[in-house]
């Protein structure tokens, strides 16, 4: 079969909540992938960081070949000898007292917002029901009903009410707006450390620092979305870490598993996740043999082989190069690590074109937001592979 009837059946049978690049993908190795009609790409998404290890990493299958021969799920109801040494290791890396294991990040996201306001009814001693989570403008953690709740998107929520409850919004990038908006029932702050869907918006220098010292003072649990900017992404462990800034509690995901397998994980202290009885919240994947399997393998891949140093080292090179290119089209390039946007001026036609060019030139990403190309190639990329795509990715930005 050939790319135009696998485009047409997909059309047909698949629910349209997406508009992909016409490319069918049929393997991946490391940053290439390739169609089905055997053309090679550079991967420069990642699976939206979701495969920072690279594709099919060699280790990372050996563990779940193995895992999935020996036991992939167990459920919650009883125990299994992967999810303890997950968490131990999760926990030692991280440092964080506890873990929660979910599948996706959304479910993540859903995992902490729960864990905060039990916190904030116990702990904090808000009175039932007023408990008030504060978010940012621009934000994007998922797609549950409660999550796009407190989205500032229109497409996200409109025809999906009623929504929950209980969620503010503020500025991004805005400490000032933080206090103010903070009350005695304000149990969290949820920030992702740079917003990726938002366009790849870096907030102001130390803005992390001033929020951390505000959640502090007030009594309110600082969460953390590390679910796109962890696990190596920006060149540090977590984003957060170039603040030097601790949330109380950080969600993760996409990378956890290396991109073979939903894996998720909420962090925090005993405090907070020990809000957590059981019966309270739980999954039928979350915390499974093959998934805990998988991410153990997947998290010493990411230490291991040094690919925290080399997202920072090659991110550094890539925003280098793209900030020289002079093109009339670009208005600003902004990122940290292997996380870059470049935003296009209003006039140059939109991203998804440039996109759609760079395709032809053989690298695949994605537009967001109409005029920002995002850029966030595997950890595991070169500096040879970074001057393969710059030689493309120069062309195709000078392009009229
Ligand atoms: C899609 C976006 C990226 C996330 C952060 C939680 C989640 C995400 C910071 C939820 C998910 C994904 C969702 C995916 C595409 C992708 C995405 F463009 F939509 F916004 F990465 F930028 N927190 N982001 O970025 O995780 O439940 O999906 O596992 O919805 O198409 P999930």
């Amino acid at each position: 079969m050939k790319t135009q009837e696998y485009i047409a059946l997909e059309e047909r049978y698949n629910a349209r909540n997406y508009k992909p690049l016409d490319v069918v993908l049929e393997r991946g190795q490391g940053i290439w992938v390739w169609d089905v009609e055997g053309n090679r790409y550079l991967d420069f998404l990642s699976a939206y960081s979701a495969v920072n290890q690279g594709h099919a990493h060699p280790r990372i299958l050996q563990a779940m070949i193995e895992q999935a021969a020996r036991l992939p799920l167990t459920s919650r109801a009883f125990r299994n000898d992967q999810l303890p040494l997950l968490a131990q290791e999760l926990c030692e890396l991280t440092g964080y007292e506890m873990m929660l294991p979910m599948n996706t990040g959304a479910e993540a996201v859903e995992t902490a917002l729960k864990a905060a306001r039990k916190w904030g009814y116990q702990v904090k001693g808000v009175p039932e029901s007023k408990a008030e989570i504060i978010a940012c403008e621009g934000n994007f953690q998922g797609r549950t009903i409660t999550i796009i709740s407190f989205s500032t998107e229109p497409q996200y929520r409109e025809g999906f009410g009623p929504f929950t409850p209980g969620f503010v919004t503020i500025p991004y990038g805005d400490a000032d707006a933080l206090e103010q908006a903070i009350t005695p029932h304000t149990v969290a702050f949820s920030v992702e450390p740079i917003q990726g869907e938002g366009g790849v918006i870096v907030p102001p220098e130390s803005y992390l620092r001033r929020v951390r010292d505000i959640c502090t003072r007030h009594n309110v649990l600082l969460i953390a979305d590390e679910i796109q900017t962890g696990l190596g992404r920006t060149g540090r462990l977590f984003a957060c870490d170039w603040e030097g800034v601790k949330p109380d509690v950080v969600t993760i995901g996409k990378a956890l598993s290396g991109g073979f397998y939903p894996v998720s994980a909420v962090l925090a202290s005993r405090d907070v996740l020990g809000v957590f009885r059981p019966g309270d919240h739980g999954s039928t994947f979350g915390g499974n043999p093959l998934g805990a399997a998988v991410a153990r393998t997947a998290l010493k891949v990411l230490v291991e082989e040094g690919l925290i140093e080399n997202a920072r080292l090659q991110g550094e090179y890539l925003m280098g190069r793209l900030q020289r290119i002079e093109s009339p089209h670009i208005k600003q390039v902004r990122g940290r690590g292997l996380l870059i946007g470049v935003e296009l001026h209003a006039e140059a036609g939109g991203a998804r074109r440039f996109a759609e060019a760079l395709k032809r030139e053989g690298l695949l990403c994605k537009e967001t937001h109409e005029t920002v190309i995002r850029f966030a190639p595997p950890l595991v990329i070169t500096r040879d592979d970074l001057d393969w795509a710059l030689e493309r990715i120069e062309r195709v930005l000078m392009m009229p």
